[in-house]
């Protein structure tokens, strides 16, 4: 009910909403903690009107505000004190903080074209938002422990409601993809969706965190985070997910820099890698489908200096063609399917629905790509590909230190 609400203050238009409101409306209605009674009198009526004016004056005025990022060691050095008074000073920066930045997100939302915004999937994007700015506003100023406790509750409930906003940007797109004239602008709202979305929740985990006294930890800052921890990691779930689909799943290779460890954010890393290594392993065994049993193993190399850390991923999975190239990252674009003689039994229109389904998890979105570069970059490093048409690829993921010589990035 609430979702009808929200979308309302977003189009004002009760024939469109009708039409737009998706199915999927339990999963919205699930983690709804403050549902607006059924508005069947003029009161209500007007009540609404009045609030969604509010809303939208309050949203207008907070992004026209600019967000105050900060530095990884402004983090880990306001992260300490005795009396937990820095724990106040983060909750009330967050307070001020966080609807100024969702407030972007919504307008960056409402800029979309209005084909791609009225998509069902967009508008509960939409309304996630602008119910997220409705708490983060209502939320009484933090003077005391006792309120910042129960600023973290709602916290907690923002950052689970918001869990699946990017496999809905995934579905919203699909689905009006023949609408949009412009790949440009997907890219862009794209990139900036997903990196302040980065940004949000590594803000909002870094406060939570601030609870916690996880050793070697300061908030979501390891002190003394090892690549190679994080990467034999991500390959024990990456050959999982492979082997459940196909049988089989590559070996995977650590060399270089395996000691290096320094302080660092594993938070985006762990998702990077979990995507480039699924890419990895994924065109191996397509390329390697008559000899399941014989994969070439896939590489992995971290070079570790003072100014930052390098991570290549070097595949045998036969490289990505010359007309693909470019395509490989745009947002939705996934490369044709090899049928592996795994895949190639079973078929039939059910098998195959299931089959999709299950494949969404090792890829099938076509965000893998384009989205770790735009968090790399937004973390001031830089994500390159060298492919070897017949032979395979290499995936250098480069990330600034956040400690190093040179300035590191914000938040
Ligand atoms: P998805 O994995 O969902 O298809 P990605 O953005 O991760 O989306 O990758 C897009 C496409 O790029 C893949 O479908 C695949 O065709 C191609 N690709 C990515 N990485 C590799 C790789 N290491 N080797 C060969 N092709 C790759
Ligand atoms: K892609
Ligand atoms: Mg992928």
């Amino acid at each position: 009910l609430s979702r009808m609400l929200a979308s309302e203050w977003i189009h004002g238009s009760k024939c469109l909403l009708r039409q737009a409101t998706p199915s999927s409306s339990v999963r919205m209605l699930s983690s709804d903690s403050f549902s607006t009674p059924q508005p069947n009198n003029q009161e209500t009526e007007r009540t609404r009107s009045v609030t969604s004016f509010y809303y939208q004056t309050a949203i207008d005025t907070a992004a026209t505000k600019t967000s105050v990022r900060l530095t990884p060691t402004t983090m880990l050095y306001s992260g300490r004190s005795s009396d937990g008074s820095h724990v106040l000073r983060s909750a009330q920066y967050l307070h001020k903080e966080l609807p100024v930045r969702i407030a972007h997100r919504i307008a960056g939302l409402r800029g979309l074209p209005f084909i791609v915004g009225c998509n069902p999937t967009m508008l509960a994007i939409h309304e996630l938002y602008i119910r997220a700015f409705h708490v983060l506003t209502e939320f009484p100023p933090i003077t005391d422990f006792d309120i910042e406790a129960r600023y973290c509750q709602m916290l907690r409930q923002l950052l689970e409601d918001h869990s699946d906003v990017v496999t809905m940007l995934a579905e919203g797109f699909k689905e009006t993809k023949k609408h949009i004239k412009d790949p440009h602008m997907v890219q862009t709202f794209l990139d900036r969706m997903l990196t302040s979305r980065l940004a949000l929740r590594m803000l909002t985990e870094h406060h939570l965190a601030l609870h916690e006294n996880k050793p070697n930890y300061i908030g979501i800052i390891c002190v003394n985070f090892s690549p190679k921890t994080l990467i034999e990691k991500k390959v024990e779930l990456a050959a999982h997910m492979c082997e459940v689909k196909y049988g089989h799943a590559p070996e995977v290779r650590i060399n270089g820099h395996l000691n290096a460890s320094f302080p660092y954010i594993p938070q985006p890393l762990d998702y990077i890698m979990h995507e480039v290594l699924k890419n990895a392993m994924r065109a191996t065994i397509e390329a390697h489908s008559d000899s399941l049993n014989h994969l070439p193993p896939i590489v992995v190399t971290i070079a570790n200096n003072d100014v930052d850390f390098v991570i290549r991923i070097s595949d045998r999975g036969g490289g990505i063609r010359h007309d693909l190239l470019n395509r490989v990252w745009q947002y939705g674009f996934t490369g044709p399917q090899q049928h592996t003689q795994v895949e190639e039994t079973n078929r039939g229109i059910f098998s195959e629905i299931m089959e999709n389904r299950s494949a969404g998890a090792l890829y099938g979105y076509g965000f893998g790509l384009p989205a770790c570069r735009a968090y790399v970059e937004y973390l001031g490093g830089q994500m390159r590909l060298e492919t070897m048409q017949g032979i395979g690829t290499d995936v250098y993921l480069r990330f600034r230190h956040i400690d190093g010589k040179l300035e590191s990035f914000r938040i």
